[in-house]
């Protein structure tokens, strides 16, 4: 594949709920601009987008997929994402590097919760786009039904640019209301209007008309003084009202039959922005914010947008030049990680094929392999002229596991590999949870961690299981309590004696605090840390069920010391002990972790939906409505939602998703502490048994 300037490069991102057809219209896209010479298919694992193994397993797409089309001397760089809601992480970043986006409708199941997820995401970048509908073969499509739903998720005009000549098995050609042709079956050529559709395309032309005057200041006089506008007017206008995000224009396909495709390569051409067409990107400079100009000639800033670690060919670094010019056999400075990383070839892929190019064009997508340092979010720069560009925000964490290494060998490999995981994956993370001893990893849903777990052992041998982590309840005290113990051991040998009196008392908005009230010599100054070191202990291991202990406040009021016995060793115990002994009557508690949640579901899932909140616990704090659907916020604990993704896609059918952060620890209910501390005695007789 040869080498494209700047101004010959799109990067469009294909987005959609799952299964609207992005991966096959690639498919045709790449077939009609003759870079295949047959048309692969999702379900046989035969598509240039979806190579990977496990994508073809579960016939879906897990990550993004760079798949140029080269058209009209111009490179479109589609990046085909996956539509499953577990893999946003991967269309946050596609949306990050592309400069707009194809939203894939399915002519059958119009808008779906996918759809405005994706949708919002490109709002929030306020990229250009197309609306693609497709599957417009199929029984039940229905185009004027699916225009309608998309129009409901958006403020800017729809337009369509064509019409069908046919609806469902008598889909069989587009009339493009811009040049006013018919293009009948699969090919590119141009015809005269069929005289039954000629009507219905003047009509529908004048809208189109309409947004493209509207595109210009010039043009909407012109326009409303009554004087026809030029076919180059139209065009102009049109290109503007689209950079602008003022049009989406709308486009008709059937991927699987190839009807439609070629528009669709000219459109993006004609109106979609090159990237130096785009508002430019900023980066963080030495003295502050510089903005990117996107040519050769500009300072280099290459963003790394995805890594992925392929046993073969080794790590392999995706970037995206927003400024400047990459060349192969270089060295470039990694702001991000503050170090020098030696390039060899640079490539330009599609799919899985690599092309070996010398340079990499400001505005273009590459590939160097065995990279050592960078990791996505990364930003290369020239070392004397430091940028670094932000990453997008990704959604927090939905699902989590605990892991537990297979064998003794894979347990020293597990942290390594679960690392190099997540740092090709931003909605992938993992830590030690100190409270529990587990090795937790979270992701956005089962499949997320799932695919995760099988990269572990077929990229890098390591067996992992996964459980139902524990949930990471803490211990507290309600009141004050008087405590006091005194240890002693003084028969045979070296004796130890040491004496505590301490007072506990809740403290609200700390951890932890240690005073000495101790009136005069009572117990020396120096015992106190030994005294601070014991309750420091079983706060970490916990009273009543095995949490740490938080939120206490102990004074120790006074004590008693022996000349010889009272050893570091004897004031731990008895710090200890007493500390004990006084959460068991400071009226101790559990707290559990309570979730915000944001639930959207389609309207009639609604009562479905809160009749299960119900029964977890959840406190729903608002209802709204949302073009069409219900948007629910509540507060629940997370013991009660560690599966609520699998759970609500099994309520709504897969029309459900929310949102969950971290809100607030709360005192476990009586009935509910009860069971978690039967259960924590259950398994400490266990493992003593052992
Ligand atoms: N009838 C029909 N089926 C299609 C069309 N496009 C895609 N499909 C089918 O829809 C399913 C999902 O397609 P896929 O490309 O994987 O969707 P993606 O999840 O958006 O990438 C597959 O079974 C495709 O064969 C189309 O235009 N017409
Ligand atoms: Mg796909």
């Amino acid at each position: 594949m040869k080498e494209y300037a700047t101004e010959n490069i799109r990067n469009v991102a294909l987005v959609s709920h799952s299964g609207a057809g992005k991966t096959s219209l690639v498919e045709a896209l790449l077939h009609h601009t003759g870079a295949t010479n047959r048309v692969g298919r999702v379900e046989d694992g035969t598509t240039v987008s979806d190579f990977e193994d496990e994508e073809h397993r579960r016939k879906i797409s897990l990550s993004t997929s760079v798949i140029p089309c080269e058209y009209r001397d111009t490179k479109i760089n589609f990046l085909d994402t996956p539509g499953f809601t577990d893999f946003v992480g991967e269309v946050k970043s596609a949306l990050w590097v592309a400069d707009a986006a194809l939203v894939v409708i399915d002519a059958v199941s119009g808008v779906e919760v996918g759809t405005e997820l994706v949708w919002e995401y490109c709002e929030e970048r306020n990229l250009p786009r197309f609306v693609i509908i497709n599957k417009m073969d199929r029984d039940n499509a229905n185009f004027q039904r699916a225009l309608e739903a998309v129009q409901g998720l958006s403020n800017a005009r729809l337009v369509p640019v064509q019409l069908p000549a046919g609806e469902k098995h008598e889909f069989k050609g587009v009339i493009g209301l811009l040049s006013m042709k018919a293009r009948m079956g699969k090919g590119d050529k141009l015809q005269e209007i069929p005289e039954e559709y000629a009507q219905a395309a003047e009509a529908a032309r004048q809208a189109l008309v309409e947004a493209a005057a509207e595109g210009e200041d010039e043009l909407i006089e012109k326009y409303l003084e009554g004087q026809e506008l030029s076919q180059d007017e139209v065009v102009r206008g049109f290109k503007k009202g689209v950079a602008r995000g003022n049009i989406m224009p709308v486009f008709i396909v059937s991927a699987a039959t190839g009807v439609g495709i070629d528009p669709i390569l000219e459109g993006v051409i004609r109106y979609l922005p090159s990237p130096d067409d785009r508002p430019a990107v900023q980066a963080m400079g030495k003295n502050g914010a510089e903005e990117l100009p996107c040519t050769d000639a500009g300072p280099l800033a290459a963003y790394v947008w995805k890594t992925t670690a392929d046993p073969f060919v080794g790590k392999l670094t995706y970037l995206n030049v927003f400024s400047g010019a990459l060349s192969s056999d270089s060295r470039l400075w990694n702001q991000t990680r503050s170090v020098e990383e030696r390039f060899g070839t640079l490539n330009v892929v599609r799919g899985k094929e690599h092309f070996p190019v010398k340079h990499l064009h400001a505005g273009d997508i590459g590939v160097v392999a065995k990279l050592s340092a960078a990791a996505t979010g990364d930003t290369f720069c020239d070392r004397g002229h430091p940028l670094t560009i932000a990453h997008p925000k990704y959604p927090t964490a939905l699902y989590t596991v605990a892991v537990t290494p297979k064998t003794q060998a894979d347990s020293a490999k597990m942290g390594p590999t679960l690392t190099r995981l997540c740092e090709e994956d931003m909605t992938l993370s993992w830590r030690n949870e100190p409270s529990t001893r587990q090795t937790i990893l979270l992701g956005m849903g089962d499949q997320h961690i799932d695919v995760a777990i099988r990269r572990a052992e077929t990229r890098f041998q390591v067996g992992l299981h996964v459980e139902l982590p524990r949930v990471p309840y803490r211990e507290s005290i309600t009141r004050k309590a008087d405590a006091h113990y005194r240890h002693k051991k003084q028969t045979g040998g070296s004796g130890q004696f040491g004496e505590v009196y301490m007072r506990l008392e809740p403290l609200p908005d700390q951890d932890f605090e240690f005073v000495s009230e101790v009136f005069g010599a009572a117990i020396s100054g120096s015992h106190l840390p030994a005294i601070e070191k014991g309750i420091r202990g079983v706060m970490a291991q916990g009273v009543i069920a095995g949490y740490p202990v938080v939120n206490v406040k102990v004074a120790v009021t006074d004590g008693k010391e022996h000349p010889v016995d009272s050893k570091p060793v004897a004031f731990e115990i008895a710090g200890r002990e007493a500390f004990k002994l006084g959460v068991k009557d400071a009226g101790p508690v559990l707290q559990e972790p309570i979730m915000n949640i944001r639930v959207t579901v389609p309207e009639a899932s609604m009562g479905d939906v809160l009749g299960d909140l119900n029964t977890r616990r959840a406190r729903v704090q608002g209802m709204d409505r949302e073009r069409g659907r219900s948007i629910i916020t509540a507060q629940a604990p997370l013991a009660e939602i560690q599966r609520y993704t699998i759970d609500l896609r099994s309520i709504t059918g897969g029309r459900g998703v929310f949102s969950m952060d971290f809100s607030h620890y709360e005192n476990v209910p009586q009935h509910v502490a009860q069971s978690v501390i039967s259960a924590s005695a259950r398994e400490k007789s266990g493992e003593s048994e052992e």
